[in-house]
């Protein structure tokens, strides 16, 4: 079986962790969390595998601190969870939820407790219904909604927070919500994806704004990105990959650092962007403590007939993970040396996550082989040069999947979704012993 690289391959203080997000573990139906645009989506007929959804989960609200032990079994320094906006608020705005807000409390001083620090995502793609009714991520008001919660969510924790991202992945947030409708709100509609698109950088600002006011420190972003590899040499491919590459990966980098959106995804959304957009580029493109990286896989893209962008992703050769993803860790190392050549220059970046779907269950060598795969990409892009500060494993649970439902398994525990009961895979125990001092 393969090894992973051990904790001393890497620079003194390299931090590692491992992350979930709320809706995919906690249970959503409990503890007096209002209802999301996930619920809803998911209770709509053909939307997610086996009409699944977050209601139970990993019962991680009842489970937490046998979760919290794990955590520190496995030996992380750091662990990347998400607090759900409609546990604290669950109407959106307006009156708290106490039970919630003791949660994420408790969950707080039991990593702190074990000597873990805590690194928040405050949006994790459950966006509360209340809001999803008065237009979600389409409305220009949702920035300013997004910093009230911001506010009344760390006047109760922000004292022990280790480091914030305001949004994770807004590619999927906003793309795969409102353009392909893979994910909730379920939305096919150009002017809404480029709606939306803007509004979640300008909440990603507004948020970051009140948190400096505040004084919260270690302000970063979490964005996920795909290498585009055109489907052959001709231009046409070559284009279509650019622009898929625009879309998914620039729009937002570019956004966020350079306060500018890639020529190649203003050709098609231009059009459909609010009014006066540019003039929320400063908000979105403040400074930032660090940026986080999510890092899974590459596509193969293809120009196709139609409207921009116009392109089709073909089946690559590489060998891929039960999501049907190719494993390519080459494009880790790309992608580390490129944003911080581009974008982000001496800025900290983390891996903020990498794993793999597999249905190897506690057996899971395909999983370590993978992770030490990326790890030593890793290696190699601190070699080149990379200010790379952490890498997070996704996930600590298997979980729900979003889309997919339960059956697609990301964890380095394994969840009996009968009985709640976790057990830790080999890959858990490979890398606890890796990470041991
Ligand atoms: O499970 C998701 C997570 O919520 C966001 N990043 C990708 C993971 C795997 O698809």
């Amino acid at each position: 079986m393969t090894d992973l690289p051990q904790r001393a391959a890497f620079p003194d203080g390299f931090l590692f962790g491992a992350a979930t997000s709320a809706y995919q573990i906690e249970g959503h139906a409990q503890g007096g969390a209002g209802r999301t645009h996930w619920d809803d989506f998911a209770a709509t007929p053909g939307n997610v595998v086996n009409a699944e959804d977050g209601a139970v989960a990993c019962d991680h609200l009842n489970r937490m601190d046998e979760d919290l032990d794990l955590l520190g079994q496995l030996g992380v320094d750091v662990y990347r969870f998400s607090t759900s906006w409609a546990r604290v608020l669950p109407e959106g705005r307006g009156a708290a939820n106490e039970t919630g807000l003791d949660f994420y409390d408790r969950l707080v001083d039991g990593l702190v407790a074990r000597g873990i620090k805590p690194a928040l995502t405050l949006y994790h793609w459950e966006l509360p219904s209340a809001l999803a009714d008065l237009g979600g991520w389409r409305n220009r008001d949702i920035a300013g909604w997004f910093a009230d919660y911001t506010e009344v969510l760390l006047d109760r924790i922000g004292d022990r927070i280790w480091s914030v991202a305001p949004i994770n992945e807004p590619f999927c947030v906003g793309w795969l919500g409102h353009f392909t409708g893979d994910h909730a709100p379920g939305l096919r509609d150009i002017r809404a994806t480029a709606r939306a698109m803007h509004h979640i950088l300008l909440a990603h600002g507004t948020a970051t704004a009140a948190m400096r006011a505040r004084g919260q420190q270690n302000l970063g972003a979490v964005c996920n990105l795909e290498f585009a590899h055109p489907a052959t040499d001709k231009l046409n491919d070559r284009l279509a990959a650019e622009r898929y590459e625009a879309f998914y990966n620039r729009f937002y980098l570019q956004g966020l650092t350079k306060g500018s959106y890639p020529e190649e995804a203003l050709e098609g959304l231009g059009a459909h962007l609010p009014a006066g957009w540019e003039a929320d580029m400063d908000v979105i493109s403040a400074p930032l403590d660090w940026l986080g990286l999510n890092y899974y896989t590459c596509k193969r893209i293809a120009a196709a007939p139609g409207p921009w962008p116009a392109l089709r992703e073909v089946d690559g050769p590489l060998p891929k993970t039960d999501m049907g993803w190719e494993v390519y860790p080459d494009g880790l190392r790309h992608f580390l040396t490129w944003v911080a050549s581009e974008f982000t220059g001496n800025l900290p970046l983390y891996v903020t996550e990498n794993g793999m779907a597999s249905r190897s269950g506690t057996e899971d060598a395909d999983r370590i082989a993978y992770l030490a795969q990326h790890l030593d990409a890793a290696c190699a892009a601190l070699a080149d040069g990379v200010p790379l500060a952490g890498y997070f494993v996704w996930s600590l649970l298997d979980n729900f999947e979003w889309a997919l439902g339960y059956g697609k398994r990301f964890g380095l525990v394994e969840v009996d979704f009968e009985t709640l009961e976790r057990r830790p895979k080999a890959s858990f125990d490979a890398l606890a012993k890796a990470l041991h001092r």
